[in-house]
Parts: structure tokens; sequence; C-alpha cells
């Protein structure tokens, strides 16, 4: 993509500063620097993302939106100088500036367009789609405030808004002309035609222009930038009035573009609860309308063809439940805007659409009161009637075996908007994100629907892109691995394989442990200047990173290190190989049993951590604010991955992953990708405990689950929840009641207490096998061979060939 060598490069960076900052090299900020970068990475960019859309017009290939509330995609410069090959070069431009290329390129600040694993899966997708050559796009929304920004204070979170926009964003392309209306609210008025037919106008609605932001997305050496739209929500022209400061009318004005102004105004904190707030509903409704109308228009500006030959060249996925009125709205669009009776709206509809599940918390499902949808979308609404009228209706002469389930099955029922049943209905396709979490599905949570449904299910086990996940936050190992197998995996993940050949190879594995030792160093050097604790780089670097929720367990990690505590402080000259535990995570801000979490790890950490007795060998650090760049700093260092969600809670997880690829082992429930993590790996490379999925869902179904009676029986857990229960962690004795209360009086309900005792003689093998360093080595390399499995570029492959037929 690009004609630069060190020298012109130089040039380049010389030339930007002085034409756009008025500097020079030496005088030059970093920022100036950075910016300077970054423009030259657009100016290589912008023409071939016009040749790629060129291509696709030409080629009239067919085309896949991936529409998602949610694009976690971090930092981009370095992916990008990576991907169109500039890394090298610029790094070594820096260098030769006496510029550290690490603290230019942390000038960008994290895109923090999502909570966790959905959003960061939707960024890994668009990166995969994009390499392999893929006409690929993500549809967003362009957050002015994206996820909180966390602060400790005295080991409570405070949360503190996240104002990316603050600086400009080099990377982004603002398209007025393609702004589009979208409108809420107001009466629907129906006229019959002559014909028969419906004539639907609208009175008194509320108008919203949807402007686009584009975002290049670079595939990896090939060429190619697809888009990542988002869309920013703005006064529309015709409703700006000129209003004089004096008008009572003005300030009632400024208030409405206020409240326009708030569609895009930030990214709602919770990534597994429902909350039935409006504003999120109007968020929602906008970014559907507005990729709808630009899917619509891309189509007719690539194909002279009826609206009915879409499905042929274009297939929308949407990332979980929460872009699902793309249902009624493309039926309301083909219907009412285009003429279409509702047979054929309804056939291009469910040819167009697929929908992707990711949890099956029921606590997570969207349910929308039926009020709320009436007053906001008074015409979806009426569809949406329809449409489940009309399945009711098929259930019941179709499906008599399932009458007496249709309560259960509806759309509406008891006056909520089932959105997961509408998301079933009106797509193709559902897929789970790891085969145990799509057989939980199918058999469980929408066995019904599986039953009307049966081909539209399919699984599609999650990935991760590896140029983000290892090349670029790893290039120590990266270039280590490139070698002894050679370059080729870049291109081709699976082939990691090939490094099974070396799992006996001394050297190989030798170096694998300098790079490691590397990596702890570096983020060792990361958590003392944050927070002024010496990390014992020969411990074992043991990572729980991850949101913070109740069936993710942090709690069991943190009991875990209690246990360990007493028992050294019971016996200091134990014989126990040296741990640092990690954790970094964001709770909800209204989470409180998980902010309740991160205060404990805190005590904890300040109680062991300043204990003379404990020495070097137990140390435990909280890392503020995680984020894109911070797992970045953390996964090339952990050694042991903590995946120990309550079997059967977790879809998938993808820094399980991050960090097998990465060379770390993990100590997981057999859950989501865990599972499958296993089955590659095999047992002797992984450490597996705990309840099973059936064993759990069992237990919620028949109970015999007592977690009292493991209090009183396990000496171990008694006196951890004891000290919990006493102050002993915590300024004040009452300080933790309500985790205490939780696990005895709400009868544990994420099994910490079951699991506990494997869990300790999980660890207590990890613990043993990590001092015969080199069959540990050969255990991490053995996950990194398997890890290609898990590139976003083979679940992308799997998309395309099953799902969207590209
Ligand atoms: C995560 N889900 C899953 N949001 O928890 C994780 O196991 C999986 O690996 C990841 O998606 C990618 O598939 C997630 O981040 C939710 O679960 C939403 C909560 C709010 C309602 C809709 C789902």
């Amino acid at each position: 993509m690009h004609n630069y060598d060190p020298a012109s490069f130089h040039t380049a960076i010389e030339g930007k500063l002085k034409r756009k900052h008025r500097t020079t090299l030496e005088e030059a900020t970093d920022k100036e620097i950075y910016y300077s970068i970054a423009s030259i990475i657009q100016d290589l960019v912008m023409p071939k993302w016009f040749e790629t859309n060129q291509e696709i017009q030409q080629n009239k290939s067919k085309q896949v939106y991936y529409i998602s509330m949610e694009f976690l995609i971090g930092r981009l410069i370095e992916s990008n100088l990576q991907n169109c090959g500039l890394l090298d070069i610029c790094n070594q431009t820096l260098l030769d500036l006496g510029r550290r290329p690490e603290r230019i390129y942390e000038q960008e600040h994290d895109a923090a367009l999502g909570n966790g694993g959905l959003g960061r899966l939707a960024a890994c997708f668009l990166d995969s789609i994009a390499s392999l050559g893929y006409a690929g796009h993500g549809s967003g929304i362009r957050y002015r405030y994206g996820l909180f920004e966390q602060r400790i204070i005295h080991g409570n979170q405070v949360e503190l808004p996240d104002y990316w926009l603050k600086e400009e964003y080099p990377w982004e392309t603002r398209k007025p002309d393609e702004a589009v209306e979208i409108r809420f609210g107001g009466t629907v008025h129906e006229h019959k035609r002559r014909d028969g037919s419906l004539e639907i106008s609208y009175e008194n609605t509320d108008s919203v222009m949807a402007v686009p932001y584009d975002v290049p997305v670079l595939g990896y050496h090939n060429e190619v930038v697809n888009t990542l739209r988002l869309w920013s929500a703005e006064l529309s022209p015709a409703e700006n009035k000129g209003l004089s400061a004096s008008d009572q009318q003005y300030y009632h004005h400024l208030d409405h573009i206020h409240s326009i102004e708030q569609i895009s105004g930030f990214l709602y904190p919770d990534d597994s609860t429902f909350e039935g707030k409006e504003l999120r509903l109007k968020q929602q409704y906008f970014l559907v309308s507005a990729t709808i109308k630009n899917i619509i228009a891309n189509f007719r500006r690539n194909h002279d063809l009826p609206l009915s030959m879409m499905p042929e060249y274009t297939v929308i996925q949407i990332n979980d439940t929460h872009p699902s009125l793309a249902v009624p709205e493309l039926m309301r669009i083909l219907m009412d805007e285009e003429g279409y009776g509702w047979e054929k709206a309804w056939q291009i509809t469910t040819n167009l659409l697929a929908y992707t599940n990711h949890t099956t918390l029921s606590e997570a499902l969207e349910k929308w009161p039926v009020s709320m949808i009436q007053n906001l979308l008074p015409r979806l609404y009426m569809i949406i009637h329809e449409i489940n009228e009309r399945f009711c209706e098929q259930i019941y002469t179709t499906h008599p075996e399932l009458r007496d389930k249709i309560h259960e099955l509806a759309i509406i029922s008891y006056e909520q908007i089932h959105m997961a049943h509408l998301a079933i209905v009106g797509s193709f396709s559902v897929n789970g994100v790891a085969k145990i979490h799509t057989e939980i599905l199918k058999n469980k949570e929408m066995k019904n629907f599986y039953t009307l449904y049966p081909k539209k299910f399919n699984n599609k086990t999650n990935g991760i892109t590896h140029r983000r996940w290892l090349q670029q936050v790893n290039p120590c190992l990266a270039s280590k691995i490139t070698d002894v197998i050679g370059p080729r995996w870049v291109h081709e993940p699976h082939k990691l394989m090939n490094l099974l050949r070396y799992t006996n190879d001394a050297p190989f594995l030798e170096t694998m442990k300098d790079c490691k030792q590397h990596s702890k160093h570096l983020l060792a050097k990361y958590v003392y200047e944050q927070q002024g604790v010496k990390l014992n780089t020969d411990s074992i670097f043991d990572v729980q990173i991850k949101r913070l929720h109740e069936y993710k367990r942090q709690l069991m990690n943190v009991f875990h290190i209690i246990y360990l505590y007493n028992e050294l402080k019971d016996n200091p000259n134990m014989d126990i190989t040296p741990r640092t535990f990690i954790f970094a995570a964001k709770a909800a801000p209204s989470y409180h049993l998980a902010k309740e979490v991160i205060k404990l790890i805190h005590h904890v950490a300040s109680v062991v951590n300043n204990d003379p007795d404990i020495k070097d060998k137990l140390k435990v650090v909280f890392l503020e604010n995680y984020n894109v760049s911070l797992a970045e700093k953390i996964i090339p260092a952990a050694e042991v991955s903590e995946q120990i969600s309550t079997a059967s809670k977790e879809a998938s997880g993808t820094g399980n992953m991050k960090m097998m690829m990465n060379g770390a082992i993990t100590c997981g429930t057999l859950d989501g990708a865990n599972i499958e993590i296993r089955d590659f790996v095999g047992d002797d490379n992984i450490f597996i405990f705990g309840l099973t999925a059936e064993q759990v869902l069992d237990y919620y179904a028949h109970g015999g689950y007592d977690a009292k009676s493991i209090y009183h029986a396990d000496v171990r857990v008694k006196r951890v929840l004891d000290q919990l229960n006493g102050g002993v962690f915590g300024s004040q004795e009452i300080e933790f009641k309500d985790l205490f209360y939780n696990i005895m009086y709400h009868n544990d309900p994420f099994f910490v207490l079951k699991d506990f005792g494997p869990y300790v003689e999980t660890h207590e093998m990890i613990d043993r096998a990590y001092r015969d360093q080199n069959h540990w080595q050969r255990m991490a390399a053995t996950n990194i061979a398997h890890s290609g499995k898990f590139s976003s570029d083979r679940t992308i492959m799997e998309y395309v060939s099953d799902i969207w037929k590209l």
C-alpha cells in the first residue's frame, strides 16, 4: 500500500508537522507526531478506500452489514500501521528520532464504544472481514461519550465521563451528504386506496438527522479498505428555527436540540442486565432506521434491480437483539414506502436478516413495554403486532403440539415485546457463539423455537483477530514463532499448529520463556508507575480481566487468595510458588454487588501486599480502567488465565482465547469456549474444575444445593466467610455484609462455595506444575499452537460459508 522507507517516512512526518502543526521534528509534541502519522496513513488509505468501493460496485459483490450497538475498537494507530505494512518502518523512524513509539501511539484515546465481549467481537470481526477481502461493513453509533472511565478512590469505583472526542479523531470522515432523516412518535393515519392497499401517513412526528461518520477498516496487506459507519444524531436542518434569544421558545428549542443530540450522547454502561430505558430504545431505532435506509440507498446505487432482489446481494447480521427493530423497520419501508404487500415484504425481510445471540441470562433478554413502543414508534408497533398475530396463528395451525406453549413463544405477551422472539421469527439464521451455548439455546432457552425452526439454528464459535492479539501486542513472541515455522501463520492462523513440532524443542521453549519474562517486566513496570507496587516477576502472573459480574465469579478468585493468605499466615514457611493475582474489571455503575467485589479486592490487596510475613509470595493488584489498551498490556504477560464462570452462564468468552494465544494456561470451568479449548489442547494442557453446565442447570431446576452446609462442613470456607463478615478485610465490621448475605441467605446463586474446594485443589496443581518450567512451557506452546482455531478469520469464514454466502 505504500512506498515508504525509513528516510522517506521521516521526511513525510516532517512535512506533516510543518504543514499541519507549524512545528519541527525537534519541537513537536508526542501528540503532534501522532496526528502527523495518522494523517500519513489516511492519505494512503483514502484512494484504496475509494477503490474498494468502486470494486464492490463494479463486481456487484454480495455485501454483509454488521449492525451493532457496540464496536469496541480501542486504538487504531498501531493496527492501521501494521495492516498497511508500515509498523516496522514507523517504529524504526520514531526510535531514530529519539521518540518512544509506545508514547506516540498512546496519544490516541481508546474508542470505547462498547462494554465488553460483544463489542470487542464486532471489532475483531471487522478486522477479519477486511483481511479476508470480503465486502463487509459495520454500522454503529458514534456515541459522544464511550464507556465510562473508571477511577478507584479508597477501593471504590468512581465513574467519570469518557469524552473521547474532546480532541480530533483522525480516523473519521463526516459524510453530511449521506445523512438520513429518522422519525419518532406522532400519529399514524391509514387510508385505503382504491385497489385495497393501505396508504400510511404520519402527523406530528419528531424528526432527527442521522449523520454518518466513516472510519476505514484496513485489511491486512491486501489493499482492502472497508467501512465502519458510525451515526451521529443531529437536529434536522428543517427544524432549525431562527429564534431570537429573548424569545421564550428559544430555550425550548435549545432543550429540543439537546434531547436530539442525546440519542448519540452516550453508551449505556451495562452488558448483562436489561434496563427498559426509553433513550436506549431511541438509540436502537435510530441505528436501525439509519442503517437500513443506507443499505437500500447503496443497493440502488450499485444495482438496477427491484428491492425484492436485495437478499441476493445483501445480508444483515444483527449483533444480539439490540438492532432487532430491523425486522419491523424493513417491513415498514418495504410496505409503506416501496409498495410491497405483506407476504413479499416478509419474504424479503426474513431473507435479509440473521441474528446472533450472546447470552442466556434471562435478566439480560430485552423486553420492551408495549406502551413505550406504541408511543415512540407507533407504526412499528402496528407491524410487530401483526407479525405476532400471524406467528401465533401459524403455530396454532401448523404445530398443534405447541398450542399450549403459544404464550411462551409469543412476541407480545403480558404487555411486553420479547425482542429475542422477534429476532428469531424475523431472521433466516439464529446462531450461538460457542458449541455449548448453541446447545443450551436449542435444548433449553429457545427449545420451542428450535422445534419450530430447526434449520435456522447454528453455531459459530467466537474468535479473535490474531493480528491484534498476538502479532501486534506480543511482537517478541510473534517473531519467535515466525523464526521456527515461518510467516505463513499470519495469513493462515491454523498454521500455528506447526508449532506442535517444537513443543519438545528446548531452545524454542527457552525463547518463549524469555518473551514471557520480557512481557512480565513491561507489565510490572507499568504497575509500578501506576500504583507504586513492585511485582515479583518470578511469580506466576495469574490474570482475571473481564467485566465484573457475579456469574464470572471474581469473588471465588478473591476467596482463594484469602485462603492462601490464611495458609501462609499459619505456616510462613509453606512451600508455595510465588503468585501475583492481577485483576482488571469495570462494574456497571448501578451493580452494587459487583462494586462490592471491586472494593473487596482492594482491601484484600492492601492487607496481603503490606503484610511483611507474606514477603514476595503473594501479591494482589487491581488495574484501574480496564479497556482494550490495558488488555493489550496485560495479556502478553499472563501465565494463568482465569475463566471461572458458573458453568452454563458464559456464552463463549473471548479473553480465554486471547490469553491462550499468548501462552497462558487456562484455569477454567466447562463453560463457553473453554470446552472447545479443552477439546483442542487436551486435558493435560488446561486446568478444568467445577460443576458442569448440566449439574448447574439441574440444581436450578430441582434444587438440592445448600450453601450453608458447605460453610459448616468446610473449615477453609467457614474461615474465609467469617473473615469477610467480621471486618477483617475492611475498615468496619459491616463492610462486606451484602456479599456475605448473598452467599449465606440467597443460597450462593452462582455456586461459589460449591466450586471452591475443586478450585483450590486445581490451583495446587497449577502451583506444582509451574515448578517444572520445561513442562509448563510445553503446555504454553501447545496452547499457542491450537489457538489458530480461535482466530476470528476462522469464525468469519464460517459465517461466510454458512450464513452470509458472500
Ligand atoms: C458477551 N456478551 C458474552 N453482552 O457474555 C460472552 O460470553 C461472549 O464471548 C461475548 O458476548 C461475545 O459473544 C456481552 O458482552 C451481552 O450479553 C448482552 C447483555 C444485554 C442484553 C443483550 C446481550
